[in-house]
């Protein structure tokens, strides 16, 4: 990997993934349709619409490996929704497939599975069953890297991500919590390890709570460092008590599975203009 190259660099993970990743690659090409800080050393910085799709064949000229990023990362309005993230991920898989890209590493999310139950544990071979309209196009990234990785020979390592931040905010990320430097590892092993042809795995920390099992991820090597559980007495004594029949308890998604525009669990979806 001499090339590799971030979409949605100036978003939470991607400013994240900019910081960890320094140093690993020789040039780390970062892109997004918002202003990013200016290029350090062995970076480039490139500003670019991911719905432009002679923009996206520009973008990838040169790389070798991709960290898509871009798109929206929580629930919209299916306007936006398919324009960023459907458009979006198409243009960027067509894109790396015309320039030559060896490998992609798509950032899905936990969204594409929300409708399984918290009581269950999944593993990543389970059929999609997006919470919400975010999810649904998480859902379709990853099965556009599976066309594009057995049709045309694309690598594809799909990270079903659950929640990153510094520590976990509550009980359902006690479940799905990924520590930053997790994160950048499972990136890691997607860029570089030879195995890869197609994989789904799950983003995801060493949790005790965790809903899945990341048998796919640790058979390539992930070793997670961090546990959300060391956080868990903290968290709970916080945590306000909810109905147990309460939809958003039940499922994996939490508040995405009632979750409508812009992300308001309970705003109506819009009329329809005819
Ligand atoms: C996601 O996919 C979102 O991008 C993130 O903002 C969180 O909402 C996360 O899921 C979650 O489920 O907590």
């Amino acid at each position: 990997m001499q090339r590799v190259l971030i979409t949605g660099a100036a978003g939470d993970i991607g400013s994240r993934l900019r910081a960890l990743l320094a140093g690993r690659y020789p040039v780390l090409r970062l892109s997004d349709v918002k202003p990013l800080d200016p290029a350090g050393a062995n970076e480039e910085v490139m500003t670019t619409d991911l719905g432009d799709f002679s923009a996206v064949e520009a973008l990838c000229q040169g790389v070798d490996g991709i960290v898509h990023l871009g798109g929206i990362s929580g629930e919209s309005d299916w306007a936006s929704i398919l324009d960023a993230n459907i458009v979006g991920t198409y243009n960027l898989f067509e894109a790396a497939k015309r320039q030559g890209v060896k490998r992609v590493v798509f950032a899905s999310s936990n969204h594409a599975i929300g409708f399984y139950r918290r009581d269950q544990v999944i593993g990543s071979d389970v059929t999609p069953l997006p919470d919400s309209r975010y999810g649904l196009s998480k859902a379709f990234g990853e099965s556009l890297g599976a066309l594009y990785a057995h049709k045309y020979g694309l690598e594809v390592f799909c990270m079903r991500i659950g929640n990153i931040t510094d520590q976990p905010v509550d009980k359902r990320r006690l479940s799905i919590w990924v520590s930053p430097r997790d994160l950048a590892a499972l990136v890691q092993i997607g860029l570089e390890h030879p195995a890869v042809k197609y994989e789904i795995v799950y983003g995801v920390s060493d949790n005790a709570r965790s809903f899945w099992d990341n048998g796919a991820a640790e058979r390539l090597g992930y070793r997670p460092q961090d546990r959300a559980e060391d956080f868990a007495e903290a968290v709970l004594a916080k945590e306000p008590a909810n109905a147990a029949d309460d939809v958003t308890e039940i499922y994996q998604g939490g508040t995405f599975v009632t979750a409508e525009q812009g992300g308001n669990p309970n705003q109506p979806p819009p009329k329809s203009k005819d």
